[in-house]
């Protein structure tokens, strides 16, 4: 992001500013805001009335670029998961009515290169927002953002509530850690927390290092005769791909049922790396195995092959359906980055 975008940008809301009296409107706390779902997510909660506090890491240059749009609406306090102090002392002050928990350390071969610092963000770092929570202000509600890595090598197809987990990475160590602690404060502590098993979901605002977000980048580059070559990893991988201003819409509804229970959220379809070219290259007129090398550095220690959802009961209970499909969504991704680009 230029110096001159941070200049347009309107100035965060800070903590220190006196909080408006609260009238009808609900309270939320996102963590992790900055993040792509963070953005929808707040964009979603605005959209409904809700007052929305996000927590944001201190850091030596900002990181608004997802949320720059809403700043002047958004609440900005600071705080870190790996700090309790700050967690408590936001959940003390905001008094919310419903907490989100996505911050999170969450590509997953950075878990191989930093797995201590990700088990105490992805993991330990819901322990303190749940403690937080049930010291400060146990009534709010709570969503966790688990996910389907925490199915890994999965022992059934497709994968449910149900299916026992089979992590194959510590990103998806943390994650189980971060399921059963939120299921244990719900059964410890009778508090409203929740564990949304939410496969995996993309956006424009997806990080560039994603497998999808790399794929649509390097084809708007390849098009514009910027790139000559895309070079991925394992193109076999099949995954439940589906749109994140889809999945947070799950999330909210998670918290509006009269009883806290974890959901699955996917379309229900799977494909492949090699799909996923296929369909991007083929957006802009190319073809993908013209471009495409596969490179040994992209391949993982432990690869999770394939995933797929059975959201059936979040379609049931939640009322909830995935509106945009695999090939809008690839569309929608590629012709962003061409926007962007050119
Ligand atoms: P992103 O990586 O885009 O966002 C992660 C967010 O966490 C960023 O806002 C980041 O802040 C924040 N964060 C990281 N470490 C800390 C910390 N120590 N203290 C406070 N904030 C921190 O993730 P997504 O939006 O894609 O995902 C949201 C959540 O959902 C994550 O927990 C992820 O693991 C989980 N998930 C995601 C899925 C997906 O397909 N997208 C599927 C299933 C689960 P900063 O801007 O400072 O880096
Ligand atoms: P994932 O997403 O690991 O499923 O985690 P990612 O997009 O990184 O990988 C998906 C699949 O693509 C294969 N792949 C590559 N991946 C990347 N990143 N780069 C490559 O060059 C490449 N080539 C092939 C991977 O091996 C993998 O099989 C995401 C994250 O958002 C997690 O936080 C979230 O919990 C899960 O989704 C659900």
């Amino acid at each position: 992001m230029s110096s001159k975008d941070a200049a347009k940008r309107p100035k965060p809301k800070q903590a220190t500013e006196p909080r408006q009296p609260r009238q009808s409107r609900k309270t939320a706390v996102i963590t992790g805001v900055t993040g792509q779902d963070g953005s929808y997510l707040a964009e979603l909660l605005l959209g409904k009335g809700y007052e929305v506090i996000g927590v944001v890491r201190r850091t030596s240059h900002d990181s608004y670029e997802r949320i720059g749009h809403l700043l002047d609406r958004v609440q900005i306090v600071a705080a870190d998961l790996l700090d309790q102090h700050s967690l408590t002392t936001v959940i003390r002050d905001a008094k919310p009515d419903e907490v989100y928990n996505l911050a999170a350390q969450s590509f997953v071969p950075t878990s191989w290169n930093q797995p201590v610092l990700t088990g105490e963000f992805t993991a330990l770092g819901v322990t303190r927002l749940l403690e937080a929570i049930r010291l400060a202000h146990p009534q709010a509600r709570f969503y966790q953002a688990s996910s389907s890595e925490m199915f890994g090598k999965a022992v059934e197809t497709p994968q449910r509530e149900t299916t026992p987990f089979y992590p194959r990475s510590p990103y998806g160590v943390a994650k189980v850690y971060g399921h059963w602690i939120t299921v244990n404060y719900r059964e410890s502590y009778g508090m409203y927390a929740v564990s949304g098993i939410l496969f995996n979901h993309e956006s424009p605002r997806r990080g560039l290092e994603f497998v999808t977000r790399k794929v649509s980048d390097a084809v708007a580059r390849i098009k514009l005769g910027k790139a000559t070559e895309l070079r991925l990893g394992k193109l076999d991988s099949g995954r439940d791909w589906g749109f994140a201003g889809d999945y947070v819409d799950a999330m909210w509804r998670m918290l509006q049922q009269p009883e806290p229970k974890d959901y699955v959220v996917g379309t229900g379809k799977m494909h492949t790396v090699r799909d996923l070219c296929a369909a991007a290259f083929r957006h802009v007129g190319l073809d993908w195995q013209k471009y495409v090398a596969v490179d040994p550095r992209f391949v993982r220690p432990a690869e999770v092959d394939t995933l797929l959802a059975d959201a059936s009961r979040a379609r049931k209970e939640l009322g909830w359906t995935p509106r945009v499909s695999f090939e809008q969504l690839v569309e929608m991704m590629v012709d962003a980055d061409l926007e962007r680009l050119a």
